[in-house]
């Protein structure tokens, strides 16, 4: 009797630390990307290293659960020693399935996108194609980094790959999700009054601009996409102020543009802010990083709180949930 009281009370502890932020703890963890696929939410990070002095990052993990409480490690499921043509900086991926196969975006060397497939959710993951799919050293357009890619795969079937950093890009990809399908193009984010937001003025003779060094609605990186009701949210970070966060533009087409909204949470105590929101089971989450568990920017940890919507499809502010809080479930 003594024995099985215990064994609840283990339970109940680990139940209780795991509906904590972050809720991975034994190992650094950032960017998360949150895909639901028959009916298990898996989560696919960047691995922050334990003595990292930089973004410096070698593999790529994965986590998943059904009940949002008990979390199951995959380990490094792609790294940079299963690609040929990159050798650094293993940075924020996303994943998707189509067609019984599973396709894994990551960004490499702050220059380049692959895609890698595979034939589980959790790999092993190939790179099949041996090239890069969106490469700035080749491609200007592409912007000064192109990262951080985040894919949309539309009811109609067609997909887009979202990416970069200041310079906010979008592709389509053809139906096989391992090649581009037509050219870049800028994501064009404006304010309520119609005045484009961008990083940095990019020529003098554009009219309408609102030129901006990050903050309010201005693109930083970390892009995602979701569709609610027909509407399409764009999620971004607006840069690495002290204030800066996630945060929100809409549109009734993929493409754009964008009217900015405001923002998904408040600031969270990492310089970066990289996030994803996804409905699961009936609720609604934003799964995000913070620096609440190490104190280092360089070392991450991944976390979640519910998100809601008001009557009118706004995102109501998320207050991240802080270290040792209990989470609402
Ligand atoms: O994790 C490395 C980089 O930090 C990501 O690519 C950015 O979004 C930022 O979170």
């Amino acid at each position: 009797m003594k024995k099985r009281f215990s064994l609840l009370m283990i339970l109940a502890i680990t139940a209780i630390s795991y509906s904590q932020n972050p809720f991975i703890k034994h190992k650094f963890t950032a960017d998360p990307s949150a895909r639901v696929f028959d009916g298990r939410l898996y989560v696919y990070t960047s691995h922050d290293r334990d003595d990292a002095k930089y973004f410096d990052m070698l593999d790529w993990a994965c986590f998943s659960t059904t009940n949002m409480v008990d979390w199951t490690d995959h380990g490094a499921i792609f790294s940079l020693k299963d690609i040929k043509w990159a050798d650094k900086w293993a940075w924020a991926p996303d994943a998707v399935k189509r067609n019984g196969k599973y396709y894994f975006y990551y960004p490499v060397e702050r220059k380049k996108i692959g895609v890698a497939v595979a034939n589980t959710a959790t790999g092993p993951f190939k790179d099949v194609v041996g090239k890069p799919l969106v490469d700035g050293v080749a491609e200007s357009f592409a912007g000064a980094e192109p990262i951080d890619p985040a894919i949309l795969l539309d009811d109609d079937g067609q997909a887009y790959m979202y990416f970069g950093c200041r310079e906010a890009r979008v592709v389509k990809l053809k139906d096989n999700m391992i090649e581009l399908d037509g050219p870049l193009h800028e994501v064009i984010i404006l304010d309520k009054q119609g005045k484009r937001l961008l990083w940095k003025e990019k020529k003098k003779t554009e009219p309408n601009l609102q030129i901006n060094h990050g903050g309010d609605g201005v693109y930083g990186e970390g892009p995602w996409m979701f569709k609610r009701n027909g509407l399409y949210y764009y999620l971004y970070s607006n840069g690495w102020s002290k204030d800066a966060t996630m945060v929100y533009a809409t549109s009734q087409n993929p493409m754009g543009p964008f009217v900015y909204q405001g923002k998904v949470m408040k600031s969270v105590s990492s310089g970066t802010s990289h996030g994803s929101v996804i409905e699961y089971k009936g609720k609604w989450y934003v799964f995000y990083h913070t620096q609440d568990l190490s104190g280092n920017g360089f070392k991450r940890s991944i976390c979640v709180d519910r998100l809601f919507f008001n009557e009118k499809g706004e995102i109501i502010p998320v207050a991240p949930t802080r270290k040792g809080v209990q989470r609402i479930q």
